[in-house]
């Protein structure tokens, strides 16, 4: 029997590789492949008849939210074949299965043999249907009732010397009414430690967004796609990640847009995207989406930009007023002379060798770029999870600025988020640093002291449960031991705490590394109909332009002991903060309306909110950039000075990305292929430089560990296959949590405190 000393925490089991296939990479996203693909695991996993129930309602006006990617649904009309993707599909099939596990499955699997299982296997059980408690000492989990497990946690909680001492994460699935109330809980009892999943996704972009810009926020509509002259995505995969946005980018080359890629990757969707919804990909015929694909070194973003930048300040020089937008350099913005004075003191032929990028390709994009002034610059996780991921956002910034490009139709930044509701809950006060502001806010209105000092994010979370400074961890949603760095070490943390609590939809290796006493609080999904005192709630989310909009859950639950997180929430504070309690939970428990009024008078831009949360579509938040305002100290934008670093790293070692493969949402692992990228069946991989594998003296297909030596520690991940790929040379890349191992908990990004998941040193050996 495995022990849990044996086993790799966060990781498929090393021990059983999967039986790799290989195929050559597809030059296109989608199509019907892609539409198979999702039905299949719809009705294989729901059932036909709940299934077309579920698909029918995803992302329409009536429906509920897809609980997938943040993308966003079109204003007007919506598509009567699906307003919904493969991928979205699958994460239905998810969380819509009729599979259940309850106290009989846990009496049968011990905490050890379900650790010794694969995320893929652990994801397959179903969905959890009962609460569930894991006593001192004790090897399975057993029921409990909803009260007892309330009362476990108000007993621990109050029993802390410090409320300081608990720590409250919040994946980016929780509905802006749960997410409101989980940080009112949270304050009321005392700290600001409100770490969150945008800690680890786009906190960069929200800093450098922030300080350049005035808001945290992208600042583009979906219509503004349509009216762009040019779109630059870099480091993201839409084909995989935000499926939608390729119908968006299609739209907006037939309107006449130029589509700029920068990825280390050719990635499939990029490349070209057969649209399911239309006739022609319907055939299987592709429309090309990218013009030009710049196949950047991982980290090369920042001195690529830089590189143009210069080239263009040159050709404005020549040509004075044909390139930049002078008037909005001088009006809107400052330091533009700071960073020309910079920009003009860099070596240019260094920042084209470190970027990776031919002279050619440089000057083609340079050509295209220089008299256009509607830009749209999309990112994602490839330039938010590296050191210098704030300046290499704000870099990119600069490039807007000098063209105008913000503020104005068509143009502006677009920084793609990933869960459904994680711009929502940030809004709805899930911050570790909330502001002054806010705080005085959630005073007036609740005539309570929220704490004023600063909480910790995940990383810090991480380090104070294994310096035993935090030792209750409570979690609404997610799975914090997959997705966060350093496996072993945040293993360690978790264990280290006296109780651990998740509350969830599915089983993940969360429930599996625990604390000393471990609670499952099983809750309602978003598609699951959630009735109160007899009448059905909605509950409503932020997508990544700042719509916000209704979900109304359709199917019915799985099992009836399941509870949805506002209730859970409020049954949690109750039996914590009881009597001397400063809010009224029992009100919000008739009605979640009643939870919507209190949003309205705390948070700004929800006026009306029980209204305009009805109106078909939902409604805009303001958003100063759109509105052509800065919201800086000084009114103005900010161009940003940074001077790139280049990495130091020895011959044999690799600089490696930890990426999504096509069939997995964060940690949950749908299957084992990545179709575009051609990899089938297995998810050990390391996607390698076939010029790298010769100079390494390895050979394609051959069985790896992997390395790091982050400040002289050594971390390993055993039992990967390389696989020839086409990737910068010094660059690798491997699935995300596998590699997880990998990632050292002090590598973080300046300023923003994001683990540098895709800028990971090492060395790979023959195993
Ligand atoms: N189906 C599905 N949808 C999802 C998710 C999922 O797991 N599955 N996750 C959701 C979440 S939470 C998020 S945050 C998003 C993530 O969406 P993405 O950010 O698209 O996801 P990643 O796989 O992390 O991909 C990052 C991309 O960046 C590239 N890249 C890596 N390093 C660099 C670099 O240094 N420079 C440049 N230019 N590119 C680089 C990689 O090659 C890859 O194409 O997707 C959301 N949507
Ligand atoms: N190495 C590496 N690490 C990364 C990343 C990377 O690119 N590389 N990406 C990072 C990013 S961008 C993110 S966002 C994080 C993601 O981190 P998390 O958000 O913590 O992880 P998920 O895998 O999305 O969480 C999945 C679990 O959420 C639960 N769940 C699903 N739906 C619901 C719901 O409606 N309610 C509740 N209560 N629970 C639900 C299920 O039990 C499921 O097992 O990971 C980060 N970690
Ligand atoms: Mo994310």
């Amino acid at each position: 029997m495995p022990t849990d000393e044996t086993i790799l925490p966060g990781a498929e089991n090393p021990g059983k590789l999967t039986g790799l296939k290989l195929g050559p990479p597809q030059q296109a996203a989608a199509g019907i492949p892609g539409v198979v693909a999702a039905f299949k695991q719809v009705i294989g996993e729901v059932g036909l008849l709940r299934g077309l129930k579920a698909l029918g309602k995803l992302n329409q006006k009536d429906g509920f939210d897809c609980p997938s990617c943040a993308w966003p649904d079109p204003d007007d009309e919506r598509s009567g074949i699906g307003e919904y993707c493969e991928n979205g599909a699958k994460a239905i099939a998810e969380e819509a299965t009729t599979k259940k596990i309850g106290a009989d499955f846990f009496r049968k699997n011990s905490v050890s043999e379900l650790a010794a299982m694969s995320d893929f296997e652990i994801g397959r059980k179903g969905r959890l249907a009962e609460p569930m408690f894991l006593p001192v000492g004790g090897s399975h989990y057993q029921p409990i009732s909803w009260q007892e497990a309330f009362a476990k946690i108000g007993t621990a909680l109050n029993e802390l010397s410090s409320p300081d001492e608990a720590v409250f994460y919040t994946s980016g699935r929780t509905s802006n009414e749960a997410a409101f109330l989980y940080q009112l809980f949270v304050r009321a009892y005392g700290t600001n430690n409100l770490p969150d999943c945008s800690n680890m996704c786009h906190e960069s972009s929200g800093v450098a967004l922030g300080e350049s810009l005035g808001i945290g926020k992208g600042s583009v509509k979906l219509e503004d796609f349509y009216e762009a002259e040019v779109i630059l995505i870099l480091g993201q995969n839409p084909g995989t990640n935000h499926p939608r946005m390729l119908t968006a980018l299609q739209k907006a080359k037939h309107n006449g847009a130029t589509i700029i890629s920068i990825n280390p990757l050719p990635e499939a969707g990029l490349m070209a995207f057969n649209n399911p919804q239309q006739v022609k990909g319907m055939l299987g015929l592709d429309s090309a989406i990218t013009d030009i694909y710049l196949p950047v070194r991982i980290n090369g973003d920042m001195p690529l930009l830089q590189a143009i930048e210069i080239m263009m300040l040159e050709r404005e020089e020549k040509n004075p007023g044909t390139v930049l937008d002078q008037v909005f350099i001088q009006n809107q913005t400052e330091g533009f002379e700071a960073l020309k004075h910079h920009l003009q003191h860099l070596n240019i032929e260094d920042l084209i060798q470190q970027s990776g990028i031919g002279k050619v390709q440089l000057a083609e994009t340079v050509n295209i770029l220089q008299d256009k002034k509607k830009i749209i610059a999309c990112w994602a996780m490839g330039l938010t999870q590296h050191k210098n991921s704030v300046d290499t956002i704000k870099e990119l910034v600069n490039l807007l600025l000098m063209k105008g490009s913000i503020g104005k139709p068509g143009a502006g930044t677009c920084p793609v988020r990933g869960h459904s509701n994680v711009q929502g809950d940030r809004t709805m006060g899930i911050y570790e640093k909330p502001s002054s502001k806010f705080l005085q806010k959630i005073k007036d209105r609740f005539q309570f002291e929220p704490p004023a000092s600063h909480g910790l994010d995940v990383v810090e979370c991480i380090k104070a449960m294994h310096n035993e400074k935090a030792s209750v961890f409570i979690a609404m949603g997610g799975n914090f031991l997959s997705a966060t760095p350093d496996t072993l070490y945040t293993a360690a943390a978790l264990r280290k705490c006296t109780l651990t609590v998740q509350v969830s939809t599915k089983l993940n290796r969360s429930h599996l590394v625990h604390g000393r006493e471990a609670l499952i609080l099983p809750c309602l999904g978003r598609s699951d109909k959630d009735l109160l005192n007899g009448q059905q709630q909605i509950v409503s989310c932020e997508n990544s332009m700042g719509v916000v909009q209704q979900s109304k859950g359709i199917l019915e639950p799985v099992s009836d002991k399941l509870l949805s997180e506002p209730v859970i929430i409020c049954q949690m504070a109750k039996a914590t903060l009881g009597s001397k309690s400063p809010v009224n939970w029992d009100i919000y428990l008739k009605h979640y309306d009643h939870i919507r009024n209190d949003i309205e008078q705390v948070i700004p831009g929800f006026e009306d909110y029980n209204e305009r949360v009805r109106i078909p579509g939902g409604f805009y938040l303001p958003n100063c950039n759109r509105e052509g305002r800065f919201d800086t100290f000084d009114g103005k934008a900010a161009f940003n000075i940074a001077r790139f670093q280049p990495l130091i790293k020895k011959d044999n070692e690799l600089l490696m990305m930890t990426i999504r493969s096509h069939d997995q949402f964060n940690t949950t692992i749908y299957g084992l292929d990545d179709r575009y990228r051609g990899i089938k069946n297995e998810r050990r991989v390391i996607l390698m430089n076939e010029k790298d594998i010769m100079t390494l003296k390895l050979t394609d297909g051959e069985l790896v560990n992997l390395y790091n030596h982050y400040e002289d520690v050594e971390r390993v991940a055993y039992g990967f296959i390389v696989v020839s790929y086409p990737i910068p040379e010094g660059c690798a890349a491997t699935y995300f949590p596998e590699a997880n191992v990998l990632v050292p908990i002090n590598s973080v990004a300046d300023k923003s405190n994001t683990p540098t998941s895709k800028w990971v040193i090492i060395t790979v050996r023959k195993a």
